[in-house]
């Protein structure tokens, strides 16, 4: 068997200690699914991560993985992305890492458009430290950090991330694995940089957003005809924010040069791939004495 036919190569022998039930489960597989069918091989993708039970996942891919500090998820992808622009990059972690610790690396990332894919396991809680009100959680949320009730709003990742300038935005859900792996195959071969923000289950601390309230909830773009390429119309959906009707699927994407290919001394070559043989350091040094 060729090293592309076997389909348990992005398995890792540690199993994942996600709680029984966890939305995790599904957004891991719908991962292992997308590198499957873009043909990738593990040497060629590296995950990268911040803290949080949904920041674990770079130990459960057999692929490279950088499992770092929380809310840095991004500034680590985005350094690998232009020191190696070779590397399928995936940035991962959750949403107390992405839009609370790391919520200024976010609108840069939007804005800057270097070539990688960040998925986001939105579950409105801080899972890891067990269940605070998040900034995606519901107005009137009673967690451990909010017992009366949570009084912020919360706002829309996919309304930010657009208007910030992101050239692909989708939404997803954790129960979904079929269309989450196309969504996610979509964002990594999307050239530029791709968000996809799922909406996750929590058994534990967000229990009653369960599969049952999803299920009752949820509904896909492509079925109201929904035009991804319109930013306008993309905004008005992502503002929404309305409980009752979740929609999910590619809200917007445009075509943009990448960050990486105005940048002269990669463009052509990988940053890793440059002869650094001779380059003499010797006149800098000298500076120092
Ligand atoms: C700088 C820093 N601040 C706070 C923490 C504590 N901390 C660990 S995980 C976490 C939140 C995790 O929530 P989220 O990112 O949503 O991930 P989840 O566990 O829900 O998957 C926090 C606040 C930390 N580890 N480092
Ligand atoms: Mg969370």
């Amino acid at each position: 068997m060729s090293k592309s036919e076997d389909k348990t190569r992005f398995n890792t022998s540690a199993k994942p200690n996600w709680c029984p039930g966890c939305g995790n489960f599904g957004i891991h597989t719908a991962l292992k699914k997308a590198l499957l069918k873009l043909e990738l091989e593990p040497h060629q993708v590296i995950l990268t991560s911040g803290i949080g039970c949904s920041s674990k996942i770079p130990h459960w891919a057999n692929v490279y993985g950088l499992h770092g500090l929380h809310g840095r998820t991004l500034p680590l992808a985005a350094g690998i992305k232009l020191a190696n622009s070779d590397l399928t990059v995936i940035a991962e972690g959750g949403d107390g890492d992405a839009f609370s610790e790391g919520m200024g690396h976010f609108v840069h990332a939007c804005r800057r458009n270097i070539n990688f894919t960040y998925i986001v396991h939105n579950n409105g809680v801080f899972a890891l430290t067990t269940g605070q009100t998040s900034t995606t959680g519901k107005q009137g949320f009673i967690s451990s950090s909010t017992p009366s009730g949570s009084i912020e709003m919360p706002f829309s990742p996919a309304a930010l991330a657009i208007a910030s300038g992101a050239t692909f935005v989708a939404v997803g859900y954790s129960g979904d694995t079929m269309q989450l792996s196309d969504m996610i195959a979509k964002g990594i071969e999307h050239r530029g940089f791709s968000l996809i923000n799922i909406m996750q289950i929590c058994v534990s601390f967000n229990p009653k957003r369960n599969y049952k309230w999803y299920k009752e909830r949820i509904y896909k773009l492509e079925s109201e005809n929904h035009e991804s390429t319109d930013r306008e119309k993309a905004l008005n959906v992502a503002l929404a924010l309305n409980e009752d009707r979740l929609p999910t699927g590619v809200f917007y994407q445009r075509k943009q040069a990448v960050y990486e290919d105005s940048l002269p001394q990669i463009k052509e070559l990988p940053l890793v791939k440059h002869d650094i043989g001779s380059i003499g350091i010797d006149g800098l040094m000298a500076d120092f004495v």
